[in-house]
């Protein structure tokens, strides 16, 4: 027999349960009396877009998009809830067309469980692929398609089902929005070439000597067969550098559409190891550094053999810093007043900064009123040291002096120095002018 304090407990209990009882009949009630929004999910557009997939490495992603729609005009869906979660997905398949375009008497259901029907499936990325949606919502669904990649057998025109399905809403799934898909093969239908970009170094650019960064993109316009391989030679203007393989690391093949990248590094002589970084070692008129103009000339050809071709041409130079450039005039003895340059060229900080001693040197004074060649010093050994040559000093640097008395001059006047190292092809090209010194 109970106690006193149970039957209190069990009265309470009761009485509790029964509260609840009556709340969930009003809340059953309330809704009851609540308006249910009724009708399938609609989508818009009707059809979402598009896509044409050559063979098995054609085609870009496909980007499309479209609005899934509840039903409105009510409170709650017809099941009674305030929401219903639904799954967005393919929902069906069709073939419609044969590979040749010709239309299939009645359109051949692909199940979505057969291999066939899995492979396109999986080639539809939905976002969202699931939504809890209260009546009247509208949601934007992001589809993104790549090529599915079927067997030759399949090809063919397709039409893809995206439908959204809230199980035990009430809601109907709709007619669904539609994608046309044409899955076909490549061959004989494309005969444009990739077309080919060389980012680095990029035309007309001046690079310093070192490891040269290379950079090519090819990409096979859409629909086409894709990027199938990528190459490139180096030459330089005189030819003593004759086309060259470059080594690059590319990521082709790629698909009609995506850029295929290759990558390397040219360097070109000095611009990396010990030759010219000694004294000993200095570049000289046969034994020349890297310095001068190239050409890259890059190929890219697509899975049926188009090739796509560019160029770009750069110039490789040193890196002159000038130390000295100064003019001084000597009143006690004219003669003696005179123009002094001091300075570096050196390769790049990639991989190594380093002073080069090029024998090949030229420093051209020139008058800064008619640019008139005045004097020419080169390197060498006469006497006079640097009173008559270019030398190299410990600094190290490259170091030359012009004096009134040794160019004829009767007057002071400006000047300015211009510096010259002879290239891979023995121009000696230009690497830097000084400013305007007085003596
Ligand atoms: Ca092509």
């Amino acid at each position: 027999m109970p106690t006193s304090r149970s039957r209190v407990a069990i009265t309470v209990a009761l009485s509790f349960m029964l509260v609840l009882f009556q709340l969930g009949g009003a809340e059953a009630q309330g809704r009851k009396s609540l308006k249910a929004a009724t009708g399938p999910f609609t989508y818009e557009p009707a059809v979402a877009g598009s896509a044409t997939f050559l063979g098995a490495s054609g085609g870009p992603d496909y980007a499309a998009d479209y609005w899934v729609t509840a039903p409105a005009g009510g409170a709650i869906f017809p099941s009674g809830g305030l929401t219903a979660l639904a799954e967005i997905r393919v929902f069906g398949i069709e073939k419609v067309a044969d590979a040749d375009g010709v239309p299939l008497t009645e359109p051949m259901k692909i199940p979505l469980d057969s291999d066939l029907g899995m492979q396109i499936a999986g080639a539809f990325w939905l976002d969202p692929w699931s939504y809890e949606f209260a009546p009247g919502d509208s949601i934007p669904c992001d589809v993104l398609v790549s090529n599915p990649l079927v067997d030759s057998w399949a090809y063919g025109h397709y039409v893809v089902t995206m439908k959204a399905q809230a199980i035990g809403s009430g809601i109907g799934v709709g007619s669904g929005a539609r994608f046309h898909l044409n899955l076909l093969a490549a061959t004989d239908t494309d005969t444009t070439p990739p077309t080919v970009t060389i980012d680095d170094p990029a035309d007309s650019s001046t690079k310093i000597l070192g490891n040269i960064d290379v950079r090519i993109r090819a990409n096979d316009p859409a629909p086409g067969s894709g990027v199938a391989s990528m190459s490139a030679t180096i030459s330089s203007a005189g030819g003593t550098v004759n086309n060259e393989a470059l080594e690059l690391a590319d990521d082709a093949p790629q698909p009609a559409g995506s850029d295929a990248t290759a990558t390397g590094t040219y360097t070109p002589t000095g611009g990396s190891g010990l030759a010219g970084t000694t004294e000993a070692g200095a570049f000289a008129g046969a034994s020349r550094s890297g310095i001068g103009t190239y050409t890259i000339s890059a190929t890219a050809t697509d899975a049926d053999g188009n090739v796509g071709v560019a160029s770009s041409t750069f110039q490789v130079k040193y890196s002159v810093e000038f130390l000295v450039q100064a003019g001084s005039i000597n009143t006690g003895n004219p003669g003696n007043s005179n123009g002094h340059f001091k300075f570096t060229a050196n390769r790049s900080a990639t991989p190594s900064g380093v002073f080069i001693y090029d024998k090949t040197v030229v420093v051209e004074l020139r008058k800064s009123s008619d640019d008139s060649l005045v004097a020419t010093h080169v390197f060498g050994s006469l006497a006079g040291g640097a009173n008559s040559n270019v030398v190299f000093t410990a600094d190290p640097a490259y170091e030359t002096r012009f004096r009134r008395g040794d160019i004829g001059a009767s007057g002071s006047d400006t000047y300015y120095g211009r510096l010259l190292f002879v290239d891979v092809d023995g121009n000696p090209v230009q690497q830097a002018q000084s400013n305007n010194v007085t003596f």
